[in-house]
């Protein structure tokens, strides 16, 4: 029996298509996240356009790790440029809560807003030098209870609300960000995951599909963080911060708000 020249043909156009493949399946939850053009891909991102996989990963390693590294201490007034509400100059938005609280009432009292470490600083031991422990593209304003809330959990869906949970969700072993900041939390921790890859003295972080990771470099669940990429796209707010941090503070993006179809480009 000869092969058939229709298979042939066909495994030939899958191949073709792959990039393609996304749009034409029906999607188990949302849309993934289509290919978008930036005014960055020209420059920044000149040597990672077109790259999949490893190869893809690498690039933007690359590409992102160079970079100014706040201190710890100059995050504060950091965080009250990037996370400022857009609808109030004197206040930030904080993530979880999605409170919107006055830039003054940063601190480590009840009511104040504090540091929130989104990529949990036990995984993999970030500590709070210079580092990815300071690295602002994963850190946001937030009341220090609800902080305190998500201490060092993985991320997944389920859970049950809170003091000031503005829909956040939080159980023994997880926290699910409210859903105007799930895909939010999915790009920062993957834009972890590529920034710190064990080259600079500080832990290799990677994505896994767990919770209870503990102290171990790694944040899960993977597969919630892509799918919650997809139901979140990136927003104004979300591209606006990418921008002033690169523009004025480390000078560096996250190539995941810019570029959320590299998500599924690289897992
Ligand atoms: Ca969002
Ligand atoms: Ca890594």
């Amino acid at each position: 029996m000869r092969a058939s020249p229709i298979r042939r043909w066909k495994t030939l156009a899958l191949g073709v298509s792959a990039v393609l493949v996304g749009l034409a399946l029906p999607a188990a939850t949302a849309t993934p996240a289509s290919a978008t053009t930036t005014a960055y891909d020209a420059t920044y991102y000149k040597n990672a356009v077109g790259k999949t996989g490893t190869t893809l990963k690498s690039s933007l390693h690359t590409i992102i790790s160079s970079q100014t590294k706040l201190s710890y201490s100059a995050l504060w007034a950091a965080l009250k440029v990037t996370d400022q509400d857009p609808s109030n100059s004197s206040n930030v938005i904080l993530l979880y809560s999605g409170i919107s609280r006055s830039k003054t009432l940063n601190g480590g009292d009840s009511g104040d807003w504090n540091r929130e470490h989104v990529w949990a600083i036990s995984h993999g031991d970030l500590t709070t030098s210079t580092g990815p422990g300071t690295d602002l593209h994963h850190i946001r304003p937030e009341d220090v209870a609800v902080n305190g809330k998500r201490g060092n959990l993985d991320f997944d869906n389920g859970g049950s609300s809170f003091t000031n949970s503005g829909g956040s969700l939080a159980d023994s072993d997880s926290f699910e960000p409210r859903d105007a900041v799930k895909g939010d939390v999915a790009r920062m921790i993957l834009y972890m995951a590529v920034r710190y890859e064990g080259d600079d003295g500080f832990a290799d972080l990677e994505p896994d599909d767990k919770v209870a990771n503990g102290s171990t470099p790694y944040i899960g669940k993977l597969s919630v963080l892509k799918q919650w990429n997809d139901e979140d796209p990136p927003d104004s707010f979300e591209e606006n911060r990418n921008n002033v941090i690169y523009n004025t503070y480390q000078h560096n993006r996250n190539p995941f708000i810019d570029h959320p179809e590299w998500v599924e480009a690289i897992w």
